[in-house]
């Protein structure tokens, strides 16, 4: 089954994908184990789309799949969290030039039923919302998300002002999105990079303290 949502997904069948889906989500498969084989599929995609195999519609077409699994996806990851006290707060948004969200939605998403206040920004947000954002939110963690590799510099400048307006000290940040990894973690000064939303979860609640 597994590899057969990788070719639905990866071929733009949507509706066999979203079958598949609610079949392996019958079966017991957990969200995670399939969120992980959307991923593999959207690299497919993504090296077709490098190869000229795909153009701009075939990314659209699946960046829409995958909004649509989400939402099945996203009851059955909920937490118990809700009526409870926040553990902290986490500022998250997509930077500068970049408006890939559905990886950034569902970092947010995930941090929110963890039991963290989420203040999202959304898409291309500028270096100066996101020094606001810290500014009147005074998160514990602030999450950056990006695709491109134009993505790079904006994290870096994002990071920069952030510490020009006086801001960095006791903020800890942390970065995720396609394009990124620990290489690009030490470019852009953050204190660590997240593969997936679970990631994120783990890291903001080291940094407050919970297990
Ligand atoms: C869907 C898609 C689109 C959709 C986005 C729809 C949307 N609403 O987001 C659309 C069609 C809009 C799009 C546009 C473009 N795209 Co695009 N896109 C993709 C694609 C196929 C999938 C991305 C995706 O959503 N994956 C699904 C998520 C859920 O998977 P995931 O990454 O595993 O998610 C996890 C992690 O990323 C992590 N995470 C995410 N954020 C964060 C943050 C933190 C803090 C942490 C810890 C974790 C974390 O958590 C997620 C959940 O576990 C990728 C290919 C790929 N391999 O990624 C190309 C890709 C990212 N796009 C690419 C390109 C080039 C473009 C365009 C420039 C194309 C064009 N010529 O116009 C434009 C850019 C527009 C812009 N200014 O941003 C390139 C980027 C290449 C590069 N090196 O810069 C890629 C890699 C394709 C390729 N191989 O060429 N795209």
């Amino acid at each position: 089954m597994a590899h057969e949502l990788v070719e639905a997904l990866s071929t733009m069948k949507e509706k066999d994908a979203l079958r598949i889906v609610d079949e392996m989500l019958e079966r017991g498969a957990e969200p995670a184990e399939i969120l992980a084989l959307c991923s593999e599929a959207m690299q497919v995609v993504g090296d077709k789309f490098s190869e000229g195999e795909y153009f701009l519609p075939e990314l659209m077409m699946s960046g829409e799949m995958l909004k649509k699994i989400g939402q099945v996806l996203k009851p059955r990851m909920a937490g118990e969290t809700a009526g409870k006290a926040k553990l902290g707060r986490v500022v998250l948004g997509t930077v500068r030039g970049d408006i890939h969200d559905i990886g950034k939605d569902l970092v947010g998403f995930i941090l929110d039923v963890n039991g963290f206040e989420v203040t999202d920004l959304g898409i291309n947000v500028p270096e100066e919302k996101f020094v606001e954002a810290v500014r009147e939110n005074k998160p514990q963690v602030l999450a950056l998300s990006g695709f491109l590799s134009v993505a790079f510099d904006s994290m870096k400048t994002t990071i920069e002002q952030v510490e020009a307006a006086g801001l960095r000290d006791g903020l800890r940040v942390i970065i995720g999105g396609g394009q990124m990894d620990n290489t690009v973690r030490d470019y852009v000064k953050a204190d660590a990079y997240g593969e997936s939303a679970m990631d994120a979860v783990a890291f903001a609640k080291k940094t407050v303290g919970v297990a």
